[in-house]
């Protein structure tokens, strides 16, 4: 029944959303504009909707109300590359999905899908918002979609219901679900798991039935999509980091005056720092709810990373081509 509900809820925001409007960043009649936002996971718990909803107060503050932004969240619209699909379309306006799955509509993203990249925050944000993460945002624009800024998913640890991780060798046949990318699923690999490539909103069906042993994810997210109650196990490995990244259609973009464009990329810019600092704050404590819920929680070892960034290294040289190697050799300068 719950399920049934749920079906016929996202039907008809659904309906809500695409029918009538004709298409993204509608004008009404009065000038006012509309701008709907669909994201994957929750807006009132996760620091990515956090984030979003500073956006939303302050576009609408500094529009002085003559722009609204609605926010969808839940995967109700859809997943990351679906949503990013109806980005393209012009049927949405704007979504923040996590990198790894850009990397299916332009490639240089998957820069950030490499093992043990970044060890530190600060790291992420001076590549991120340094030239060569910009670099990396303009890609969108040959997928008709605008990168406007990175907000900060975090770095990954893996949970599993079977044993303790500590080492490479005890992720060994575990089942682990990573996210549709092609590092993500090679990395795992040469860790001697078994990945299992799916979109976020089946995770969690998958570790209750114990299709799946494990997944990876910031602990942000293991907390706030209830990962924790179908786990037992937690180890702190940090072995990705992921960005999400704010986006808008460029159907909508084009629509609006170059004002409005300002404004707009201003609210972003200011929501990232607020949006990168509660995911700090929140990583630190939701990982306490989750020792409190009772997962037992590993944290890798110097030595442990250092074996598991090493078994990885063969896929910094399978896919530099892919992210192109210019680019690669900036950001490992700047990270060193
Ligand atoms: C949410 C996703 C999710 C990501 C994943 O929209 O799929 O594991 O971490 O947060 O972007």
């Amino acid at each position: 029944m719950k399920r049934f509900l749920s079906i016929l809820c996202t039907m008809l925001l659904l309906s809500a959303v695409f029918a009538g409007c004709g298409g993204g960043g509608a004008q009404n009649a009065d000038g006012k504009t509309t701008l709907k936002v669909g994201f994957g996971s929750s807006i009132d718990n996760s620091s990515g909707g956090q984030g979003l909803k500073k956006f939303k107060e302050l576009v609408e503050k500094e529009s002085n109300g003559r722009i609204t932004v609605e926010l969808f969240g839940d995967g109700q619209l859809g997943n990351d590359k679906s949503m990013m699909e109806a980005l393209q379309m012009g049927t949405l306006d704007m979504t923040m999905p996590s990198s790894s799955p850009v990397s299916e509509f332009t490639k240089a993203f998957l820069a950030f899908d490499l093992p043990f990249l970044f060890t530190t925050p600060e790291q992420a944000d001076k590549v991120l918002d340094g030239a060569s993460g910009q670099d990396i945002l303009k890609t969108l624009d040959t997928v008709n979609i605008m990168g406007l800024c990175y907000f900060e998913n975090g770095f990954r640890n893996v949970t599993n219901s079977k044993h303790a991780v500590k080492s490479v060798t005890d992720l060994s046949g575990l089942k682990i679900r990573t996210m549709q990318n092609p590092i993500h699923l090679e990395t795992f690999k040469l860790w001697g798991a078994n990945p299992q490539p799916m979109a976020f909103n089946e995770v969690f069906t998958a570790l209750e039935q114990k299709t799946l042993d494990g997944q990876e994810n910031p602990n942000t997210l293991i907390f706030d999509a209830g990962f924790y109650e179908a786990q037992k196990y937690l180890t702190i490995s940090r072995h990705f980091y992921t960005p999400y990244v704010l986006m808008i259609s460029r159907k909508t973009w084009d629509k609006l005056s170059p004002e409005d464009q300002k404004l707009i990329q201003k609210c972003a810019d200011e929501a990232k720092i607020f949006q990168r600092e509660t995911n700090r704050r929140l990583d630190a404590e939701y990982l306490q709810k989750i020792k409190d819920h009772g997962l037992t929680v590993d944290t890798l070892s110097p030595e442990e990373t250092a074996k598991m960034k090493e078994a990885a290294q063969p896929v910094y040289d399978k896919f530099s081509g892919d992210i192109g190697k210019e680019r690669l050799d900036a950001i490992l300068k700047e990270v060193q």
